[in-house]
C-alpha cells in the first residue's frame, strides 16, 4: 500500500470513529484501544433540553412523566447529550413488545396470562435458535445482539414498563444493553417529583437504576455479566468519583437507598461522564477489562412499586437484578453478556 492510500484509509478511519461517537461531538475521546482508561469528562449545572419528551402515553396514568433530553458542555468542550443519546432518539430499531405498559393497557394479571407467540422475531442468524426474553429496566434499555439492535424500550421513563424479546442466533453470541436511569433534573442526575409534595428533598432526587432479564436458552442476568458506568451524578466535587483502573467507583457515597447521601448542590450540582466506546454493541469488542455487574436484591430495587416485575415472578426467576457499583450515582450504563 503506498503512502497516500494509506493517509487515505487513515482519514476514513478516523472519520469512522468520529461518527460512530456522535454523542461527543467534536470530542476527542482518547480512548485506550483495549479499553481500560476512559478520559473523565467534567460537568457542572443543568443541560438545556432539545427534546421535551422522547415518548407521550396516550391515555391517563398515575407516573407519567416527561423523558426530556439535553445537552451539556464540559470543562473540555465536550458536548454531551444527557441522560444519553439513544436508539429510541435516533429512531432506529423495533420498539419493544410490551409484557406489562400501563400506557398500552397491557397489565396481564399473572405469568399464565402471558403469551409471547405474536412478538416478531429479530433474526441475527437465519440458522440460529429462537430466543424469548421478558426484560425490566429501569428505566430505558436498549439490546443488541452481535451488533444488530433488537430491542429498544419504548416507554424510556415512566410508567415503569417490562418488554417481551424474541430473536434468532446462534452461540456464541454477545448481547449489550444501553441502560439509562432517566431523571428531570438534565446533566444533574436528579428527579424532581410531579406531585405537590412538601418534602422539598423530593423536587432533588437521585434515583435509581436497575435491569433484570432471563432468556429462554437460560441465560439470565447476574454478576457473570460485565457492566461500565459512563455517567455518574449528582455529585458534590468531582473528586467523589474515584478511578482505579477501568473501574469509575464512588467509594464514599452509598450505593443504593436508603444509604446513599444525597447531595445538597441542587442545580450547583457536578458530573463525571466517560466517552461511549465505538463498538460497544458488537461481539468483538473487547470488555475484558471492564468491571463485573454487581448484584442487586428486589429490596435494593424497591419493587414494591413495580408490578411489571412482582406480578411475573415465573418470567424472571433465577435471574438478578444488575448494574454497575452504584445504583443511584451510575445514570447510564452498558452491560454486556457473551454466551458460549
Ligand atoms: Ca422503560
Ligand atoms: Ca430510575
Ligand atoms: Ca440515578
Amino acid at each position: 500500500m503506498n503512502l497516500k492510500r494509506l493517509l487515505v484509509n487513515l482519514g476514513l478511519l478516523c472519520y469512522g470513529a468520529v461518527s460512530l461517537q456522535s454523542s461527543f461531538a467534536a470530542s476527542d475521546p482518547q480512548l485506550d484501544p483495549d479499553n481500560t482508561v476512559y478520559k473523565r469528562m467534567v460537568t457542572q449545572g443543568p443541560a438545556t433540553p432539545f427534546i421535551e419528551t422522547l415518548y407521550k402515553c396516550p391515555v391517563t396514568v398515575a407516573n407519567h412523566r416527561l423523558s426530556s433530553v439535553g445537552k451539556i458542555t464540559a470543562t473540555d468542550g465536550t458536548v454531551i447529550i444527557v441522560p444519553a443519546e439513544t436508539a429510541l432518539q435516533k429512531g432506529l430499531g423495533p420498539k419493544s413488545a410490551d409484557l406489562y405498559s400501563e400506557c398500552a393497557q397491557i397489565t396481564p394479571k399473572n405469568a399464565s396470562e402471558v403469551s409471547a407467540k405474536d412478538v416478531p422475531v429479530v433474526v441475527v442468524d437465519p440458522d440460529g435458535e429462537v430466543i424469548t426474553g421478558y426484560i425490566v429496566a429501569d428505566n430505558y434499555y436498549e439490546m443488541w445482539v452481535n451488533g444488530k439492535l433488537v430491542s429498544v424500550d419504548n416507554t424510556p421513563y415512566t410508567p415503569f414498563n417490562s418488554a417481551i424479546v424474541k430473536f434468532k442466533v446462534k452461540r456464541p453470541y454477545t448481547i449489550a444493553f444501553l441502560l439509562v436511569d432517566w431523571d428531570e433534573h438534565l446533566g444533574l442526575g436528579m428527579e424532581q417529583f410531579p406531585v405537590p409534595v412538601t418534602d422539598k428533598t423530593s423536587q432533588w432526587y437521585p434515583g435509581d437504576g436497575g435491569l433484570i432479564a432471563k432468556f429462554s436458552d437460560g441465560t439470565v442476568t447476574d454478576s457473570s455479566w460485565k457492566a461500565q458506568t459512563f455517567y455518574i451524578a449528582p455529585l458534590n466535587d468531582p473528586a467523589e468519583v474515584v478511578e482505579k483502573g477501568n473501574v469509575h467507583d464512588t467509594p464514599l457515597k452509598g450505593r443504593v437507598h436508603p444509604f446513599a447521601k444525597k447531595p445538597d448542590c441542587k442545580d450547583q450540582c457536578f458530573a463525571i461522564h466517560y466517552p461511549i466506546p465505538a463498538n460497544w454493541q458488537t461481539k468483538r469488542f473487547n470488555d475484558l477489562n471492564w468491571p463485573r455487574a454487581w448484584e442487586y436484591t428486589d429490596e435494593d430495587i424497591g419493587v414494591n412499586s413495580l408490578p411489571a416485575y412482582t406480578r411475573y415472578p415465573e418470567l424472571f426467576s433465577g435471574a438478578r437484578w444488575i448494574w454497575t457499583q452504584n445504583l443511584v450515582l451510575d445514570n447510564v450504563v452498558i452491560a454486556r453478556k457473551t454466551v458460549r
